[in-house]
């Protein structure tokens, strides 16, 4: 074996994984701080990464990824804008031999082995999570019938459709708890303000709850709500997911009740699994983030421990 090391040409043995990754965007705290967690990791362990950021449209990423085919980099990342339409670029890729990672969010594909493995979240649960709160909440709070109106993520996103399903399926065990409007708001602050505007435009003071699928979302739709003359966390109780500085702000603010931790630090993780892929060593084909749940009376405390 040690022969067998020494005879690798220098040149081939010092040259570095060249990766190339798709961003869906920068539509918010989160996917800022997961695009600097990949490009920290990529420094930190010398990987050559070549970054495009797609701006939340699927055909710059499926662009994005027939020139990172073109370039014949050593392995494609990429975090799908939406689940569905990716089996072409896909087959591509590994007609090429260019194996793929999946970060973040997941696709809907008919062939499996079209990608190495998906590392992030588990969105679904994160809904539980959302759920789970809230139920808590309106049992604390005398069962009263509550109101609540959803602000979804990027329409077709994996996020906005698990964390949809994960809060309905738990939610439905109190007939008293309804979502009586639900629209997307991108995933961005401009949207989710907007989008409330609309909401309390027409349901007014008979909104109880706030459901966002990110925090971004609810930090707009707070700003809406106070510009109506109500109180954020008091008037419309809210809940969101992400875990992002901002919801910690908003919360020792009193204008948030809870957020469900999302991580983005996905960065050393890709760095470690994409090494393995390119050398043929085997992954799991799914690798899973542990998060947790930060209600706001625990945020002061927490807030110097975020690291996003
Ligand atoms: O929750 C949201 C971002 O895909 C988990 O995308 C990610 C989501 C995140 O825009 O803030």
């Amino acid at each position: 074996l040690a022969l067998a090391s020494a005879v690798i040409p220098q040149a081939m043995a010092a040259k570095p994984l060249v990766i190339g990754f798709s961003q869906v965007g920068a539509e918010s705290e989160w996917r800022t701080a997961n695009t600097a967690s990949i490009k920290d990791s990529a420094k930190k362990e010398g990987v050559t990464l070549k970054f495009a950021d797609a701006q939340q449209r699927q055909e710059n990423q499926v662009k994005a990824i027939r020139s990172f085919i073109a370039q014949r980099v050593d392995l494609i990342a990429f975090s799908p804008v939406v689940e569905s339409g990716w089996d072409t670029v896909l087959r591509e890729a590994k007609a090429a031999k260019i194996p793929v990672i999946l970060t973040d969010r997941s696709v809907n594909v008919s062939d499996p082995s079209l990608y190495a493995t998906l590392i992030g979240s588990d969105f679904v649960e994160e809904g539980r999570k959302a759920g789970r709160w809230l139920l808590d909440y309106a049992k604390k709070n005398g069962d009263k019938p509550l109101n609540i109106v959803e602000l979804q993520g990027t329409v077709g996103s994996a996020p906005a459709i698990d964390r949809k399903a994960g809060f309905e399926e738990i939610i439905k065990a109190n007939p008293k708890l309804k979502v009586v409007r639900t629209q997307t708001g991108d995933f961005t602050r401009t949207k989710g303000k907007e989008v409330m505007e609309a909401f309390l435009k027409s349901m007014g003071k008979s909104i109880n709850v706030l459901y966002a699928h990110n925090d971004d979302m609810a930090i707009g739709a707070i700003q809406a709500i106070e510009e109506a003359g109500l109180k954020p966390g008091k008037d419309i109780i809210i809940v969101s997911i992400d875990g992002v500085k901002g919801a910690f702000q908003a919360m020792i603010a009193g204008k948030l009740n809870v957020t469900v931790e999302c991580s983005p630090l996905l960065g050393p993780q890709l760095m470690e699994a994409a090494r393995k892929v390119v050398e043929g060593k085997p992954v799991d084909k799914r690798i899973v983030v542990n998060e947790s749940v930060f209600p706001a009376d625990v945020a002061a405390k927490e807030l110097p421990n975020r690291k996003y």
